[in-house]
């Protein structure tokens, strides 16, 4: 996150249509030729070294909740393109090394301010709601953007499931902390576990999306498989990965970056272009995997976001509370 180097920008053969097409051929049983395509495409992906692992369908519906009209960021870049400081700090890092992540057995461990302290199965978790595909624009701090197709449903939906108590005004999110699938804290230069937090009422907003897959496939671990949290207005970091625990609390939660420096990083980080990152300007953005002529766009307030969840903020100073 603190350093952007020019090696690190992806490229990618895969036009994200074809793929995503041969994709939906495969779901729907409809084509043997996509079938065929994506099979070949599969056994490739696990070939490479750092390829995606036991790649899952996942059958999703789609949502009025997508973002119309936005083209896909290729697979390959969604996938070798990462920020997962457990697994290294450069982008490829996490497609080489998150290979050691194991995703089964996981549970999800609900605590603090709730009715009773509950643990979540995973496979439990996919079936809780209809799973979702949801196009999101996905924006990092480090001033680079995708569009992801994730899958998943609406966080509420599983808070509702924790039974939180009326006095829980935040939610915490942990990461795994492992250190025999992981590499150690200190290599990274981060604190460990990862952790993260929104307001309640963030967390509550509908487009607050608990995700398990991307491109209709389980999540790739690099992403943060098994179950990730996603928040399409603000910063990426603000998205834990690879989530074992839930915590409800009462007043705004310690969160990693804030924590280490919170001049720069702030606890609601929604996506401003008018709030500078003290080291670079937030007026545009590098959208990875596009075509050379389109790569620098501007930057949109609360991430294109703006009508949906505006009035969270009401009253708030957006340069105080950046
Ligand atoms: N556990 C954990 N979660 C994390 C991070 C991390 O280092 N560790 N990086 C964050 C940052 S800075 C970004 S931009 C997104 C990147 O998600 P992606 O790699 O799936 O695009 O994950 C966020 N969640
Ligand atoms: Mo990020």
């Amino acid at each position: 996150m603190l350093i952007l180097k020019k090696s690190d920008i992806a490229s990618s053969e895969i036009t994200p249509k074809e793929t995503y097409m041969n994709r939906r051929a495969f779901m729907t049983g409809a084509a043997a030729a996509g079938m065929a395509a994506m099979a070949g495409e599969r056994a490739m992906r696990l070939a490479e070294p750092g390829g995606v692992e036991a790649a899952e369908t996942l059958a999703t519906v789609k949502s009025p909740l997508s973002t119309p009209g936005l083209t896909l960021t290729p697979l390959e870049d969604i996938t070798h393109y990462n920020n997962f400081y457990e697994f290294g700090v450069n982008k490829g890092d996490p497609a080489e090394h998150a290979g050691t992540l194991r995703t089964r057995p996981w549970t999800i461990q609900v605590e603090g301010l709730v009715k009773q302290p509950k643990t979540f199965d995973i496979d439990a978790l996919l079936k809780l709601r209809p799973m979702e595909e949801r196009v999101y624009r996905f924006r990092c701090v480090e001033a680079w953007s995708m569009v992801i197709p994730w899958a998943g449903y609406s966080l509420s939906e599983f808070i509702s499931a924790c039974d939180p108590l009326p006095s829980a005004k935040f939610v915490q999110f942990d990461s795994l902390a492992d250190r025999k699938q992981e590499l150690l804290p200190w290599s990274a230069g981060i604190s460990w576990p990862y952790q993260e937090g929104l307001r309640m009422d963030e967390a509550m907003h509908p487009l607050t999306l608990l995700t398990f897959g991307l491109y209709g496939e389980v999540l790739p671990n690099q992403d943060g498989a098994p179950v990730r949290v996603v928040v399409p207005w603000k910063y990426g970091f603000k998205s834990a990965k690879s989530i074992v625990k839930v915590k409800f609390v009462k007043s705004q939660p310690s969160t990693t970056w804030n924590d280490m420096a919170p001049q720069e990083y702030g606890f609601y980080s929604n996506v401003n272009p008018n709030v500078d990152h003290p080291r670079w300007s937030q007026k545009r953005e590098r959208v990875i995997g596009a075509p050379i002529w389109k790569q620098l766009q501007p930057t949109l307030m609360f991430n294109g976001y703006e009508d949906q969840v505006a009035s969270l903020y009401a009253g708030m100073d957006l340069k105080k509370n950046y």
